[in-house]
This record gives structure tokens, C-alpha cells and sequence, in this order.
């Protein structure tokens, strides 16, 4: 993979994918955990460290802030997961705690006040953006087109042979990560990553169908409502998707089945930025925002305290869903809209 790989905080510089792998395994015992809120990657690449971590005889534990969505379930139950409340008395055993798909540890919400009060040192294996400095070494591979990508490569570095549970997990991460592989974070080597998983005897087909085939008739409802709503912005080249907390809940509808209302409307022909705005229990608006190509959205975030990818990432705005919506129009009018392209 080309890709420099960063140091963050107070660790040694420069690790090496050796570095790491050294780390691990000098361990007996790690502790795995992710951000809140845990996605495909997330999950997806701790199944496969865990597998990996397990071969070379290293136990593992996996401490989540918050579950997974339900469509995830069949991986997360996989892992041997630890109850929170557990965590402070195995963390008095445990010799490295992991972080991944997360480069900050305030993204681990619980778990951070935990891992405080404990000495235990902490690793982040992560492909975001660099924001700040964390506590202790961090592998953090922007150009990694998943953290599943990563460990993937961390682990046959480490002289792990991919196993059909190390690629089911990193296969997840890929897919979650690059959208099916339409992304262009798709490079030719998660293609490879791809092909060597099929012949391992992978089942792409079904993964993809226990991943995505997740739509019960009141989210198409609910869907089809906001569809109604959709609002164009600068020219149309913002594109929103409103959802109200009034109809999800009228509808019966959970809040993390909202994950890809944002994809709907990133198929119109035209457009550079899409967005879903989701109104939260406490009033907020959860924005989540995709651009086509030429548009960092990650800054568009960041804005708003925020961040992510530079093609997709996330923020909480304050005030009622016009006034979030107006806000983010007016710092999304500072980059667009964009002069054509030319031919
Ligand atoms: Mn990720």
C-alpha cells in the first residue's frame, strides 16, 4: 500500500506496520474497542484482528461503546464481547488496549473515562484524516481504503495467513467502506484484497444480501416521504434529504435504519454534495454528507464539529431542522457551487 503512515501523540514516531505488529505481539492480553455507534469497518476489522491476534495465541476481548446496527449482528455476535461494566477489572490484566476505525479516543464516549482511569497502553489503527493529537502509538493510514484494509495488511506483515474469518471481517470493511466498491477509495489492491477472499471461498453475494437487505415496509414509507422533501441547494449542486423525527417515529421506524438515506439521493444525475439531516431526540440535526468528487466535505463538516472522509462524513448541528439546514447551506455556499467541468 503506498501511504505514509503517521505518528499522533506521545508515541514513538513513525511506527511500521513491524512496529505494530511487534506491539501486538508482545501481548497476552488485548482489548479491542471502536467508536460509538460502530459501523461495517469498524466491526468488520475487529473480527479479523481478533481472528488474526487469536492464531498467534493472543487472547482477546472486545469493549464497544454502544452495539452495532441490527444488520451487523450476525458479525458483532461473533466477537467475544466484554460488558462495559467488566471492562475497568479486565483492563487490570490486559497489556494493550486497540483502537480502530477512530483516531480520536473521545469517539470510544464510555469507554474513554475508562480507559483513563487505567494504565494500560493503547494503540489506534485508523485510516482517518489526522485531526489531533490522541494518547499512544497510532498507525493511522489515510490512503488504508478501510481500517479492515489495514489490519488485513498488518496481519500478513505479521505473517498471519488470511483465513475465511479474517477476510469475512475485512471483506465487511471494504465494502462498507468503499460502498460496494464504487468509491473511489477502490483501488486495485482492494480489488485484489477482494479476489484473494472469493477464492478462500467467500460468499460475496450472501454477505452483501445480510449487509444491505435490511428494508421492512414502514422504512420504505418513511423513505418514500422524505424522498418528497428533498430540497435543492446553490444551483443544485446541494442536495438534502430532511427526515423529521415526527414521521420515523409515526412509522416505526429506528434511528439507525437512516444509515442510507443519503445514498438515495447521491444517485441523482446531477448534484456535488448530498446530505441527510435527521432530526435527534434532543432537536439536533444529524447531517450525514456525501460528495460526488470535488467537494472536501470533511472541511464542510469540520465546520460544525464534525469530520470523517473527505467524500463522507458527519456532524451535529444545533437548532431546529430550517435553521441546521440554513447553516450548513451557508457553509456549504463558500465552495459551491462549482464552475462546470470541463470535458
Ligand atoms: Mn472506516
Amino acid at each position: 500500500m503506498a501511504g505514509a503512515i503517521h505518528p499522533v501523540g506521545t508515541g514513538p514516531s513513525m511506527p511500521s506496520l513491524s512496529d505494530v505488529g511487534a506491539l501486538l505481539r508482545s501481548a497476552k492480553t488485548v482489548v479491542l474497542t471502536t467508536h460509538v455507534n460502530p459501523d461495517g469497518d469498524g466491526i468488520g476489522a475487529q473480527i479479523a484482528l481478533c481472528a488474526g491476534l487469536r492464531r498467534l495465541g493472543i487472547k482477546v476481548l472486545v469493549c464497544n461503546p454502544s452495539a452495532g446496527p441490527r444488520r451487523l449482528r450476525f458479525l458483532e455476535n461473533r466477537l467475544p464481547l466484554l460488558p462495559q461494566a467488566e471492562l475497568p477489572k479486565v483492563l487490570t490484566e490486559a497489556d494493550l488496549v486497540v483502537m480502530l476505525d477512530a483516531n480520536e479516543w473521545s469517539r470510544t464516549t464510555v469507554i474513554e473515562p475508562l480507559l483513563d482511569a487505567s494504565t494500560v497502553p493503547r494503540l489506534i489503527i485508523d485510516h482517518h484524516p489526522l485531526v489531533t493529537t490522541a494518547v499512544g502509538v497510532a498507525l493511522v493510514v489515510p490512503t488504508a481504503a478501510s481500517t479492515g484494509s489495514l489490519v488485513h495488511e498488518l496481519l500478513t506483515t505479521m505473517g498471519v495467513a488470511t483465513d475465511l474469518e479474517i477476510a469475512q471481517g475485512v471483506y465487511v470493511s471494504i465494502v462498507s467502506d468503499t460502498g460496494n466498491f464504487r468509491f473511489s477509495n477502490t483501488t486495485p489492491d482492494v480489488h485484489l484484497a477482494a479476489a484473494e477472499f472469493l477464492r478462500l471461498g467467500l460468499r460475496g453475494h450472501e454477505l452483501y444480501d445480510r449487509l444491505h437487505n435490511d428494508r421492512t415496509p414502514q422504512k420504505l414509507r418513511l423513505l418514500g416521504e422524505c424522498l418528497q422533501a428533498v430540497q435543492y441547494h446553490l444551483e443544485g449542486q446541494l442536495v438534502i434529504i430532511p427526515i423529521t423525527i415526527e414521521a420515523r417515529k409515526r412509522l416505526g421506524v429506528r434511528p439507525e435504519e437512516l444509515h442510507d438515506f443519503v445514498d438515495e439521493i447521491r444517485l441523482l444525475e446531477e448534484g456535488e454534495v448530498f446530505a441527510s439531516a435527521s432530526e435527534l431526540p434532543d432537536g439536533r440535526i444529524r447531517f450525514s454528507v456525501r460528495s460526488r468528487d470535488r467537494v472536501d466535505v470533511s472541511a464542510l463538516c469540520r465546520a460544525f464539529g464534525g469530520g470523517g472522509h473527505v467524500k463522507a462524513s458527519g456532524a451535529i448541528i444545533e437548532g431546529t431542522m430550517q435553521q441546521a439546514i440554513e447553516a450548513f447551506v451557508t457553509s456549504a455556499s463558500t465552495v459551491l457551487p462549482l464552475p462546470p467541468q470541463s470535458p
